[in-house]
């Protein structure tokens, strides 16, 4: 009954106004270079779109208690949610490459607003999921998940620029997998809610198949609702992915953040994919590499790459001499 989409559309958010560090903007351009859209293309059967990247130009700013850059990240948002919903409307999975998290807001929207049953598995080391009182650092990349829920309305003070986002998604909707360095408040927001969480302790407790699928069920015990996957590259393990701006050690291994996408893709609902925090800046040229490889086996393996190979199509036998 579902079936893997076979087509998907790549955007590039070059974006890094939600966090402090230089570099992270550079990802989608690191990616491509790397190989991004060839090594997609060469996925059994995928065909692959690259809707090219989300600028922002010259924003004036606007100044919020502890919330930098409001204004910018607004801005890049709302644009990015418009190529979001194009892209699903074209009846592509979407794939975006960040930027910082705070473009979470932008897809997550975007996708909702074509989904409105789509379900969010956030993978991250972090739950991003500060208001500006809740937050130590004011980085937006720690506020995306915050934002998007509606059952946080009365957590915000008005926020100028953000009109076009209503955030109208449930945190009913919402699980995260990866956890291993959540803040007080956050901790308390994800009690309150009772958000399906499978921090680091609960992976190696049940494994991470078992993880991604008790998550899944949770949120969608029919087995029907359109899935997102943020994944947060910081929620690898900083030795196998240490150029990110907030590492932190004793996290997934790549095995089982292949072995998560390639549950999330066997599913055939995937619908949305961000990768973002890559930072190629950061580091020496082998943690950079090391980074992007990463990066770039999740995504495959969301989208089809079979590890164990795949027969040429339609051919039956070997060439013969
Ligand atoms: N919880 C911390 C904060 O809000 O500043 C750290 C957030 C890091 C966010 C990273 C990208 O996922
Ligand atoms: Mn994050
Ligand atoms: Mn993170």
């Amino acid at each position: 009954k579902w079936e893997p989409l076979k087509k998907v559309g790549i955007i590039g958010v070059p974006f890094e106004k939600g966090q402090k560090k230089y570099g992270v903007s550079v990802a989608p351009a690191a990616l491509r270079y790397a190989g991004l859209i060839q090594q997609l293309s060469e996925i059994d059967g995928l065909d692959v779109k690259d809707y090219g990247d989300i600028e922002t130009p010259g924003i004036e700013e606007v100044k919020m208690e502890n919330m930098a850059h409001l204004a910018l990240v607004s801005a890049c948002n709302k644009k990015l949610s418009e190529r979001v919903s194009q892209v699903l409307r074209d009846d592509r999975v979407v794939v975006t490459i960040g930027g910082d998290h705070s473009i979470g807001v932008g897809t997550v929207d975007g996708h909702y607003q074509v989904n409105n049953d789509m379900i969010l598995i956030w993978v991250d080391a972090h739950a991003d999921i500060n208001t500006n009182k809740t937050s130590d650092s004011g980085s937006v990349h720690g506020m995306p998940v915050a934002l998007l829920v509606k059952e946080f309305n009365n957590y915000w003070p008005y926020l100028p620029t953000m009109d076009w986002q209503e955030p109208l998604f449930s945190i009913k909707s919402l699980g995260y997998i990866g956890l291993r360095s959540v803040d007080h408040y956050e901790r308390l927001a994800i009690e309150k809610y009772n958000v399906p969480t499978f921090a680091m302790e609960d992976v190696e407790e049940h494994g991470i198949k078992n993880s991604i699928e008790h998550v899944l069920n949770k949120l969608d015990p029919e087995n029907k609702r359109p899935i997102h996957v943020s994944f947060d590259i910081d929620a690898l393990d900083a030795l196998e992915a240490p150029s990110t701006g907030t590492p932190v050690r004793g996290g997934l291994s790549l095995r089982e953040a292949i072995n998560l996408m390639e549950i999330v893709y066997a599913t055939g609902r995937l619908r949305a994919v961000d990768l973002v925090e890559i930072n190629p800046a950061l580091g020496n040229e082998n943690d950079r590499k090391q980074t992007i490889e990463a990066g770039l086996c999740v995504l495959k393996a969301a989208l089809g790459f079979s590890r164990r190979g795949t027969a040429p199509r339609g051919v039956k036998d070997l060439p013969i001499q």
